[in-house]
């Protein structure tokens, strides 16, 4: 047995010395000095009793050492969990007792926040900060050889959490075969090679930024702009001597925002991508007419990776996200029966392949409702298809909001509005936004008699919430609309947002 994730990732590059890394600061790494950090890793984690299976929680800056840590967990043969580095207290500890992980690695200065998880659910605790932190340093010690530890294609790489339509977050858990399997359709599919130099400013901890961008890149062996952060100066700078680059709708409106971005300033760009978020058809138009490119969009979900794409080489089509990838099926099914709806016809989302995941940790009941025993995840996006089977995304038929390509569900806001003194109840929805593609706004309803001060509701929230999810608008209301079955109206809400009424 071998571990084909990390062979087929590093199986290649011990002596390559071609550039995997660009950082900010200026410093280079190339692949071969990579793959050794990473075996460095893999030891410290091997030092702290980290055995296969076990997890590997990381709330971290965006750091070489960071992707070198996700190479060298999976490595060990050990499962790597990314976390927002948004979280709060509240959130990371759900987290940390959910999953139980061996070893906790944050960033030094988050160290008092979250030293105190670490010790309350028996975790090893680490810190990265690329100068100072401990196991930058431990690492620094760790020959540069690990004995890879053998994985089945089935055994787990990652765990992911995704927020979920009950307000309690899920961890998707992604095996050695369903991160290797996308990411092989996808360098193909994007033909992605050695030549290619990415630009990197989406964050680390999620499918989009780790195993879409970082996972096609080293099957390819192309460079890596690692950016710390999104920024259009930066972007800017770095695109002339560029090839590609993978982005939120966000990244590409704000380009279009700044006068300096253009024909000249992408000359040497060869493929933009979108995704997370649905890329306005009017952002895809200007793209093209300001820069001669047209971006490549395309549909995914934490829990079955990339699921279709425009083409590289054929139409890609503004307002469409394209095919299923290769061996991914989709069908589009009625929302009530599940039989597959006529061509032409809105249906819910479902797909099967070797890119979906293997269910929710520790969550059998809602992996049952999710991942059907026929093998199709029922994604709760609602779509239609063309003749040829091109797809166009249309609504979802889950209450969830998407800003900048973060997801936000409303029951997890509106769970911690309803426990706030004076709330009887609470609406959050969300309206459209021009930076961000969506907004989030709360309507409570007081309890008889009480008087709801916004300010406290703002602090409960910013203690509870990562500040992306938190409303950016309160509404006090008498009472929250109501259809005939007694259901919240929140497109009359988000309606009424809208026009002001
Ligand atoms: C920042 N803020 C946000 C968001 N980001 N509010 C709502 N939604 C957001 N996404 C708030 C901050 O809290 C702050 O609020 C203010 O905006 C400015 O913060 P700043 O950090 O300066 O913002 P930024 O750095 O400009 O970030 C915007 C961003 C970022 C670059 C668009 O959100 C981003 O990198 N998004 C990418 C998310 C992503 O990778 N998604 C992929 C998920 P205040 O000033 O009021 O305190 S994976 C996925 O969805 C699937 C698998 C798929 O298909 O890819
Ligand atoms: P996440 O749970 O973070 O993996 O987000 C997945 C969700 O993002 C999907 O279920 C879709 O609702 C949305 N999404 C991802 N890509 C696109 C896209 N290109 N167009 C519209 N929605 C998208």
């Amino acid at each position: 047995m071998t571990n084909i994730l990390y062979d087929a990732l590093c199986g290649l590059h011990t002596d390559n010395h071609a550039t995997f890394l660009s950082c900010d600061d200026g410093t280079t790494h190339s692949y071969a000095s990579f793959v050794a950090r990473a075996a460095q890793m893999a030891n410290v984690l091997q030092t702290h009793g980290v055995e296969p299976g076990d997890r590997v929680l990381i709330q971290a800056p965006k750091l070489a050492d960071t992707l070198a840590l996700y190479i060298g967990t999976v490595q060990a043969g050990a499962v790597y969990l990314p976390l927002n580095t948004a979280y709060t207290q509240a959130e990371l500890t759900y987290f940390a007792e959910d999953a139980a992980p061996r070893v906790i690695v944050c960033d030094t200065k988050d160290a008092e926040m979250l030293a105190p998880i670490a010790s309350k659910v028996g975790a090893t605790f680490l810190t990265l900060d690329g100068v100072e932190g401990t196991l930058h340093q431990q690492a620094d010690q760790q020959p540069m050889t690990f004995k890879t530890v053998a994985r089945g294609p089935e055994d787990l790489a990652g765990l992911l959490y995704t927020s979920g339509t009950t307000g309690r977050s899920k961890g998707a858990m992604m095996s050695h075969k369903n991160l290797l399997s996308n990411a092989q359709v996808l360098t193909a599919h994007w033909q992605i090679t050695g030549t290619d130099r990415l630009i990197h400013a989406l964050p680390i901890f999620h499918t989009h930024g780790l195993f879409v961008a970082v996972n096609t890149c080293m099957l390819a062996g192309a460079e890596i702009r690692l950016m710390e952060s999104f920024s259009v100066d930066k972007i800017l700078t770095e695109l002339p001597q560029s090839t590609l680059m993978m982005g939120v709708p966000t990244f590409y409106t704000r380009l279009l925002n700044d006068a300096r971005f253009g024909q000249d300033s992408s000359a040497t760009m060869r493929l933009f991508i979108s995704g997370s978020a649905p890329l306005l058809a009017e952002t895809h138009t200007a793209f093209e007419q300001r820069s001669g490119h047209r971006i490549l969009e395309r549909y995914g979900m934490t829990e079955t990776n990339m699921i279709t794409s425009n083409p590289y080489e054929g139409e890609r089509l503004a307002g469409t996200v394209g095919y299923p990838l290769p061996g991914t099926e989709v069908k589009l099914v009625d929302l009530e029966t599940s039989a597959p709806v006529a061509v032409g016809d809105i249906g819910v989302i479902e797909v099967r392949g070797d890119n979906v995941f293997q269910g929710y940790w520790n969550m059998p009941e809602k992996t049952a409702e999710e991942l059907r025993p026929d093998g199709f995840f029922v994604t709760g996006d609602l779509a239609k298809a063309a003749p040829d089977g091109r797809i166009t995304i249309v609504g979802r038929a889950k209450d969830l909001i998407i800003a900048g390509g973060y997801n936000i569900y409303p029951k997890e806001v509106e769970d911690v509005l309803n426990a706030c003194n004076g709330v009887l109840e609470s609406a959050v929805f969300g309206v459209p936004h021009p930076d961000f593609g969506e907004s989030v706004i709360a309507a409570v309803v007081p309890e008889p008699g009480a008087t709801i001060e916004t300010d406290v509701l703002r602090a409960d929230v910013a203690d509870q919430l990562a500040r992306f999810k938190h409303p950016r608008e309160y509404i006090t209301l008498d009472a929250l609309p109501r259809n005939a079955m007694g259901k919240v109206q929140k497109n009359v809400l988000r309606e009424q947002h809208i026009t002001g009424a």
